[in-house]
């Protein structure tokens, strides 16, 4: 298991054509509440700004979807929606401070792609908080040292560490300072009147149930998704921190393997927890009865994840391996996902809520493998 994905093998995901944009021509403006509304270019950011570098385990707010029963109409990630990068580019921090953007508390910044949509009128637009803005999001240009290719965001994109993928918006167009997050009429229909911006804010990629009615808000009193999910005082949280969450990488499932010399198997993993820190990780080999304690062979890493392993003394026989992680709060990944009957919406150790489209799910135990061990080979 590698802990920086290889570029080729990052997931893609958006919800339109990609663009054909080309960097010479391509900027970003700075609107809303700033003292002057400019636009950047990808050459003026590098020239002019300092540039920064942050680690990113980048997870779809889709990520296990395949596991929700009744299925979800909606891409059916298994486990591969996840993927780690190095991005380098500008801190958010230096751009809004050098045009005098409103930046305190509160406030947020609406980041909107220049997004070729075919036959949706919907523009790409994702809310950040300020307090994030500020704290560690970039306006990234290369990822893993090269030049951002295309399907990632070229020539410029967001990148919001730790948080579901869905607010890294690519071939960033403009980034709009503000007192509330995209939301109400103005933002329904902007501008030209046909252009609706709140959809991917307030009506997807928010935690609902099978037939609640999601209402539109402007703000929201805490932003980590599991404080949402258990606040009894949030309808319908939106998706931004990513949740704890763990998988294994070795053995992979219905494998036989071989126990090495020393009767021993090495189960290897990841554990990540958002822009928390992971803090335990365990691994149980017969299907979530027992559990044994997991060593991490990574070092933290700040919104990355954590590679991870835990030396088994093997026997022959089938086995059902399956990991959990906690978090520095103490959030533990549940067992398994509800159902739509359950009508369970907050949080505990059994279950996460079954929800309409299939989001932020870290259950475990759909990601149970069964394995075979056979002779190692070992003299006795
Ligand atoms: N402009 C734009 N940005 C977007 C999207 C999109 O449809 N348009 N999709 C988002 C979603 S849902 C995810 S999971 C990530 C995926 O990023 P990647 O393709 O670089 O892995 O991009 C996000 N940024
Ligand atoms: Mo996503």
């Amino acid at each position: 298991m590698k802990w920086l994905t290889p570029i080729e093998e990052h997931f893609v995901l958006h919800r339109s054509n990609t663009p054909e944009l080309s960097a010479d021509e391509w900027t970003v403006s700075v609107t809303g509440m700033v003292d002057e509304e400019v636009e950047l270019s990808k050459e003026v950011l590098q020239e002019e700004f300092p540039t920064t570098t942050v680690a990113h385990t980048m997870e779809c707010a889709g990520n296990c979807r395949a596991y929700f029963d009744p299925a979800i109409e909606s891409v059916a990630w298994e486990f591969d929606g996840v993927s780690t990068a190095i991005w380098s580019g500008t801190p958010l921090e230096s751009v809004l401070s050098r045009y005098g953007a409103n930046t305190e508390d509160g406030m947020w910044v609406t980041a909107i792609g220049g997004d070729d949509p075919k036959d949706g009128d919907d523009v790409f637009a994702r809310s950040i908080p300020m307090s994030k803005i500020l704290r560690d999001c970039i306006l990234a240009y290369e990822m893993n040292d090269r030049d951002l290719p295309k399907e990632h965001g070229y020539p410029l994109r967001l990148i919001v560490p730790g948080w579901y993928g869905v607010n890294s918006v690519k071939w960033l167009n403009e980034l709009h300072v503000m007192e509330k997050m995209v939301y109400g009429p103005e933002w329904d229909a902007r501008r030209d009147g046909d252009l609706y911006y709140t959809r991917w804010q307030q009506e997807r990629y928010r935690i609902a149930q099978a037939d609640e009615r999601i209402d539109p808000q402007p703000t929201v009193s805490t932003f980590d998704t599991w404080e949402q999910l258990e606040s009894p005082d949030i309808d319908h949280p939106f998706t931004f921190d990513q949740n704890v969450m763990s998988l294994i990488g070795y053995p992979a499932g219905n494998d036989s393997v071989s126990p090495r010399e020393d009767g021993c198997i090495e189960i290897v993993g990841t554990a990540w927890a958002g822009d928390d820190e992971v803090t335990e990780i365990e691994v149980s080999v017969d299907g979530g009865e027992t559990w044994y304690d997991g060593e991490f062979i990574s070092p933290p890493c700040p919104n990355a994840w954590r590679l991870f392993r835990y030396v088994w003394d093997a026997d022959t026989g089938t086995y059902e391996i399956v990991s959990r992680a906690t978090d520095e709060h103490g959030r533990r990944q549940p067992a398994t996902i509800a159902t739509p009957e359950d009508e369970f919406d907050g949080t505990d150790d059994e279950t996460y809520p079954w929800n309409r489209r299939g989001y932020g799910a870290n259950a475990y135990m759909p990601l149970s493998t069964t394995v075979e061990v056979v002779e190692s080979g070992r003299s006795v």
